[in-house]
């Protein structure tokens, strides 16, 4: 079903700074294909899982000061992943707007809940027992996650419910993400799925 012929649910996004150089392309209505060169190997490994589960196409070329720490770098692809989804998503004619999953991970429950409502708002419910991942700072899930939802003009709620494994709970979150936002980016055709008629 096509809401809008005019539209490919596809963007490019191209940002640089004195920190990071990032060129995202993203199409909402893909096959889970991926191309994924940046050095940060642990949010590759989540971005792939986000793309799969998503089925959504991904391409990142990115590179910044990951000499100094993963934190901008990582940051700041989650803007532009976030950039790309409401760029994609246009004025959001024709698509369901909600989407929410959960999504185990051997022992670990994950739960995401989404709004493309046009309003940023964050919320995760986690608590990690190490400060890492591998050589990936913990608290850069919160940071990845929260520029997503601001950039996307998005209410995402994230929780991990249950889970001992910190590797798990994230991958977790990364896979009901991309489960929730595919359903919320699903088209239903009509129009804007708002009593107010807008979506921004
Ligand atoms: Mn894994």
């Amino acid at each position: 079903m096509t809401a809008d012929a005019q539209r490919t649910y596809s963007a490019h996004v191209e940002r640089a700074t004195g920190e990071t150089k990032i060129d995202l392309t993203l199409h909402l209505h893909g096959t889970g294909r991926v191309s994924l060169a940046f050095p940060v190997p642990f949010l590759r490994h989540m971005l792939h899982l986000f793309a799969a589960h998503g089925s959504f196409d991904l391409d990142i070329t990115a590179d910044g000061d990951v000499d100094v720490d993963d934190h901008h770098l990582v940051e700041d692809i989650g803007l532009c992943l976030g950039r790309a989804i409401a760029i994609a998503l246009g004025d959001k004619r024709g698509i369901r707007r909600y989407g929410e999953r959960h999504t185990p991970m051997d022992e670990t429950l994950a739960r995401a809940v989404i709004d493309l409502s046009g309003r940023p708002a964050f919320v995760l419910q986690a608590s990690f027992s190490d400060t890492r991942i591998g050589t990936f700072p913990t608290e850069l899930v919160a940071e990845f996650f929260k520029s997503v939802a601001n950039e996307g003009r998005m209410a995402l709620h994230l929780a991990v419910l249950y889970g001992e494994n910190n590797h798990h709970m994230v991958e977790a979150l990364f896979k009901a993400f991309g489960a929730a936002l595919r359903e919320a980016v699903t088209l239903t055709g009509g129009g804007v799925n708002s009593t107010k008629g807008v979506l921004e």
